[in-house]
């Protein structure tokens, strides 16, 4: 390694939106992300229509999800990283009010290579991440190997799920020719 190599880590971005146009959002926000110099886009999941999961439980009655998963590499700390992600939150309107409440866009850092960390800004990988089929669904269908630090592969995760109400819409990748790793 030379004094100019610079260390780059595989990092997970989930992506959700159920309020207002939510493919517009998730599309823009994919673009904002890819338009970022210091993430490079590796891959990226198509669309999800997924039922709103509130404190109380899943609600069928409240409007429902579009998720998605963006894979990038990057040399930005973990930190620097979630400060970028919640700039372009505010960029789209989120207002935070109500925790798991109704949102126009959330991103969420979901794994960043192999790190463990618990800070009161940032824990990874994201603590629940491991239980929620809206996350693991797109990052599987982005990265067939995907695997979650400290929970194994995101395939036998899923598997031993109760098959839910992740549904693929029927729409274009989120980033132009991205679904996937090549
Ligand atoms: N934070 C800590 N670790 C992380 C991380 N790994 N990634 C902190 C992102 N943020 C992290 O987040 C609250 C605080 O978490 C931030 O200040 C950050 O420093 P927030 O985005 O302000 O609030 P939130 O999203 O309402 O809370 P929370 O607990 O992060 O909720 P989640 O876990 O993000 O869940 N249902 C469906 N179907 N699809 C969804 O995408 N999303 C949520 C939000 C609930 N229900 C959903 C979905
Ligand atoms: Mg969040």
């Amino acid at each position: 390694m030379s004094l100019l190599d610079v260390h780059r880590e595989r990092a997970v971005i989930a992506l959700g939106s159920n309020l207002g146009d939510r493919e517009a959002t998730l599309r823009s926000a994919g673009l904002d992300i890819a338009a970022t110099s210091a993430l490079n886009v590796v891959a990226a999941s198509g669309l999800f229509e997924t039922p709103a999961l509130t404190l109380d439980g899943v609600d069928e009655s409240a409007p429902a999800y579009l998720n998605a998963v963006v894979i990038v590499e990057t040399a930005l700390a973990p930190i620097a990283m979630l400060e970028r992600l919640n700039e372009i939150e505010d960029e789209h309107g989120r207002v935070r009010e109500v925790r798991w409440g109704d949102r126009t866009l959330d991103l969420d850092l979901i794994a960043y290579g192999e790190l463990t960390l618990s800070t009161s800004r940032l824990t990874l990988p994201h603590p629940r991440a491991h239980e929620r089929d809206f996350v693991l669904v797109p990052w599987l269908q982005a990265d067939p190997d995907a695997a979650l630090p400290g929970f194994g592969r995101v395939h036998d995760l899923l598997a031993r799920m109760p098959a839910g109400g992740v549904t693929p819409i029927a729409a274009a990748p989120l980033l132009p020719g991205s679904v996937g790793e090549s």
